[in-house]
């Protein structure tokens, strides 16, 4: 019907469709929903304004989204075990946006992890609202091991004694100690923040630690390792932080929430509470390392020497001299999508970087297992060893046809 109606567009989705199909995608911060998700997150609820939260809105005829928003509450609290939760975050920067502002005031003192060593824009970078409305300092991960050194921020946090801590990354592929990060924050007298935004679905299986005992506030996206519709949510044990949350996220920042993308949601979070999505996130986990260890094999140089999430860092500058923006292009010609992105003590801009990022959520949802990992490094290499080969990248970019061919991306490949 959309064809008729607007061709223009109906080509655009249909050649979108067909590169989600046809590319190896490993951006770390993608992957592919469900078609229960998709169908919920394009039905009539998209019609319906709903100022407000369950049982005090501002619009009448709420009743069925009350109820759709009640059962995504309740799903994410059982998730990880939260008291209370605001599932109407439009998006990641906005569940932020909404924890610092019920927590500080404008020019107050906050920690965060300097973006170049991985960590988010909102967590303090000049450009954005965060570090534009509060006093960001950052931290840094060790120039030796590339990870985070606990004893080191202990000591920055009693220099800069902040009124909050930000932790959780973009780009950082070690797991996180929350804990310690607790012990530090309540040391200096400071609130805890995790954004676990990339590490949501990792968490939902209990395979990195859960955050939510640790910390005031937790943040995250529900589209990335969650594999939910893209959007945010933010969790607390708080019962009078989770009130000014509440009031912050609306009407402080939004107005009406996204009725079908919080239905969404709570499709996503029934799936996360199934026993298989445990299984499928251990086989991310299990795709990442075994991916750091092939490309390692040859000769890549891995940030921090490997990985406990889903996510893989590589150095391309130091191995093969020539930027992250480069690498990010050649592979696009082979099929291959992932993103450049800066490393720690980065000497490039981050529209150049040193870097690329990899991540295993959506070539895992697609089906692949260790078979297929091998071969994803192999073409990785050929590709990055042969950047001025044409020849190559045609090859490579045929044998990523024949190598995602066998995993039709649900509705996708069978209309
Ligand atoms: N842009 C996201 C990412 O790719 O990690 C973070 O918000």
């Amino acid at each position: 019907m959309l064809k008729e109606f607007d061709i223009e567009l109906y080509e655009a989705i249909e050649k979108e469709k067909n590169r989600q199909v046809t590319h190896l995608e490993l951006i770390a911060s993608e992957n592919y929903v469900s078609d229960h998700v998709l169908t919920v997150t394009g039905s009539i609820l998209t019609n319906k304004y709903a100022e407000g939260y369950p049982g005090r809105r501002y619009y009448g005829g709420c009743e069925n989204v009350d109820e759709i928003e009640d059962l995504a509450r309740a799903r994410l609290k059982k998730l990880y075990g939260a008291s209370y939760v605001n599932v109407q975050p439009h998006s990641g920067s906005q569940a932020n946006m909404a924890a610092y502002r019920a927590l500080l005031k404008n020019g107050d003192k906050v920690m965060g992890l300097a973006l170049d060593h991985g960590g988010h824009l909102t967590h303090g970078h000049s450009l954005s609202f965060s570090g534009i409305d509060y006093d960001f300092h950052s931290y840094y991960v060790d120039k030796e091991t590339e990870m985070i050194n606990y004893d080191e921020l202990e000591e920055l946090a009693k220099k800069i004694k902040p009124k909050l801590i930000v932790t959780g990354a973009s780009a950082y592929p070690r797991s996180i100690d929350f804990k310690r990060f607790n012990q530090i924050a309540r040391s200096v007298g400071a609130y805890l923040m995790v954004d676990m935004a990339h590490i949501a679905g990792v968490v939902a299986a209990g395979l990195h630690q859960n955050p939510i005992p640790y910390a005031d506030i937790v943040t995250s996206t529900t589209h990335k390792t969650l594999r939910g519709p893209r959007g945010g949510i933010i969790l607390t044990n708080n019962e009078d932080i989770a009130k000014t949350i509440d009031r912050v996220v609306f009407p402080g920042i939004q107005g009406g929430p996204l009725m079908h993308i919080i239905a969404g949601k709570a499709v996503a979070f029934k799936e996360a509470l199934e026993e298989d999505f445990i299984t499928y996130q251990k086989q991310v986990v299990t795709n990442a390392k075994l991916l750091a260890d092939e490309l390692q094999k040859r000769g890549f140089y891995v940030v921090t020497g490997g990985t406990d999430t889903h996510m893989v860092l590589l150095n391309v500058k130091k191995t093969h001299g020539f930027t992250g923006k480069v690498a990010e292009v050649v592979l696009g010609e082979a099929n291959i999508t992932c993103n450049k992105n800066t490393v720690p003590y980065d000497t490039e801009k981050p529209l150049l970087a040193s870097g690329i990022r990899l991540g295993t959520p959506a070539i895992t949802t697609r089906g692949f297992k260790e078979k297929e990992i091998i071969e994803v490094a192999e073409l990785i290499a050929r590709v990055l060893n042969n950047i001025n080969n044409k020849e190559v990248i045609l090859e490579v970019k045929e044998r990523v046809e024949a190598l995602t061919k066998p995993f039709p991306l649900f509705q996708l490949q069978k209309d």
